[in-house]
């Protein structure tokens, strides 16, 4: 973390060491960032403990702890190394990457490195769980051309979305060495997720049995209180004119988040696998779950404010949506500040090529069909493979949600192509590894299977849904 880049007053900063140390002093792990500083405040970053170039060797470890998350309240919480989210695992194209994980919770768990290319073995799925107490390296290089917003969580099969709701989720980041995007833009990491709460400060988890669980089970369990990276409506300080680059997850278990920012265009630069070919200008973007986006933010005249905010989206059946659904809630106040304006920075035209996938040379067409709490009418089951490919093959995919409420499709290990949704073309090429499927729409993508046999998941990315079993493997064959 730069103070100096994140504007940060030194008041805040050592505001909020002070709190740090009161709570430490009285026996209680707490992240000092989260305390008093308004700021916005990027997670810690993984450390690297290899010196050999070309290496990036961190330790991380899940356990239960306890963390002020809002009004100065305990709770307690999972959190990897200490923190929620968990620090950021910043890496560039071509690295080796080594995580020594410890899972010291009383309870198994996995991690799933979102979007990464990687062998199937070393991918977090529901195969690989590592017991409480238990360790387990992991071992994967970063794919050329790969560079983008991914994320880590817990995969383990039923658990997925209690481990999540606890806070276990933190940021990856891989960058290129011909980035094409100018150095001098300030970067901000934005893991947005929602949580609920007691009056007494814990995480509000439904009761089993209860209407809430009920309620949990069918919309995906959402929160009232909107977090970025662990703060509640924090402040980005943007100098007039200044253009900005944010990376935003979407951690939360069930929220989608409809983003705009009132009084300015956003500049669209990129989703789950990186980069886009060309910039392209939005009013709003709907950000489902685990998918990620890229965009430019630009200050507005001096001393003004705006916001991000999450406009309403209905992604409900009736029985179950929210009353206050159609509240627009905002995340985050951006406020320009009085500097002098910012030089004028060039953003290129064309940010760099995606290859197309050639449709003309998909061997296979498969379908897949949402149903409510399941896929193509079946549960989940580890000891069933529900498709098997070619390794090589190109394949066109029909992803169908035949019920009345959104369900985001997410494909381990394989970057994918969105070819059209409802019978109409993708405007333009992108990588994605997840994508939202509307309510009675199709979408169909094309993705080719070009290294690491070996089975994958492929399931709904609401974590209810997808631990009552809208899950499905699909096994990659020499
Ligand atoms: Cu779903």
């Amino acid at each position: 973390m730069h103070a100096t880049k994140r504007g940060c007053p030194k008041c805040l900063v050592r505001g909020s060491v002070l709190v740090a140390l009161l709570l430490t002093s009285l026996g209680l792990r707490v992240l000092p960032q989260r305390q008093t500083a308004t700021e916005l405040a990027a997670p810690p970053v993984l450390r690297n403990e290899s010196t050999r170039p070309g290496v990036v060797e961190v330790t991380l470890t899940a356990s239960a702890t306890r963390l002020a998350l809002r009004n100065g309240q305990i709770t307690d919480v999972f959190a990897y190394n200490g923190s929620s989210p968990g620090p950021t695992l910043e890496l560039r194209e071509g690295d080796r990457v080594i995580i020594h994980f410890r899972n010291d919770l009383a309870e198994p768990t996995t991690v799933h490195w979102h979007g990464i290319h990687l062998p199937a073995d070393q991918d977090g799925s529901p195969f690989h769980p590592v017991p409480a107490g238990g360790r387990r390296d992991f071992r994967w290089t970063v794919p050329r051309g790969s560079a983008g917003t991914y994320w880590y969580h817990p995969h383990l099969h039923h658990r997925t979305g209690h481990q999540v709701a606890k806070g276990l989720y933190g940021a990856i980041i891989v960058r290129a060495p011909d980035d094409p995007l100018p150095r001098a833009i300030t970067e901000r990491l934005l893991v947005l997720a929602d949580q609920r709460f007691r009056p007494d400060g814990s995480i509000d988890l439904a009761e089993p049995r209860s209407m809430a669980a009920r309620i949990d089970a069918e919309n995906g369990r959402e929160g009232d209180v909107l977090f970025v990276n662990g703060q509640e409506m924090p402040t980005i300080s943007i100098r007039p004119g200044e253009v900005q680059r944010w990376r935003i997850i979407n951690a939360a278990a069930a929220r989608v988040f409809r983003l705009a920012i009132p009084g300015q265009r956003i500049l669209h630069v990129g989703s789950d696998g990186g980069l886009f070919e060309r910039p392209v200008e939005v009013d709003e973007l709907v950000v489902a779950n685990s998918e990620r986006v890229e965009i430019l933010v630009r200050g507005g005249a001096p001393g003004t404010r705006t916001v991000l905010r999450s406009l309403p989206y209905d992604r409900y059946i009736p029985q179950t949506r929210p009353r206050d659904w159609d509240r627009p809630r905002d995340i985050l106040t951006i406020q320009t500040s009085r500097a002098p304006a910012a030089a004028a920075v060039a953003i290129p035209a064309v940010l760099r090529r995606v290859p197309p996938l050639d449709t003309a040379r998909a061997t296979v067409r498969r379908t897949v069909t949402f149903g409510q709490g399941m896929i193509n009418n079946r549960h989940f089951d580890l000891a069933r493979v529900d498709f098997t490919a070619r390794l090589g093959a190109t394949e066109i995919w029909t992803v169908e949600n035949v019920v009345g409420m959104d369900h985001p499709f997410h494909l381990h290990g394989f970057q994918f192509q969105v070819i059209e949704r409802n019978g109409v073309p993708e405007p333009f090429r992108s990588w994605k590894d997840a994508v939202n499927v509307r309510r009675q729409e199709t979408v169909r993508f094309v993705v080719r299977f070009d290294d690491f046999p070996g089975k994958w998941m492929f399931h709904c990315h609401i974590l209810d849904h997808e631990d009552q079993g809208m899950m499905g493997i699909l096994e990659v064959k020499r």
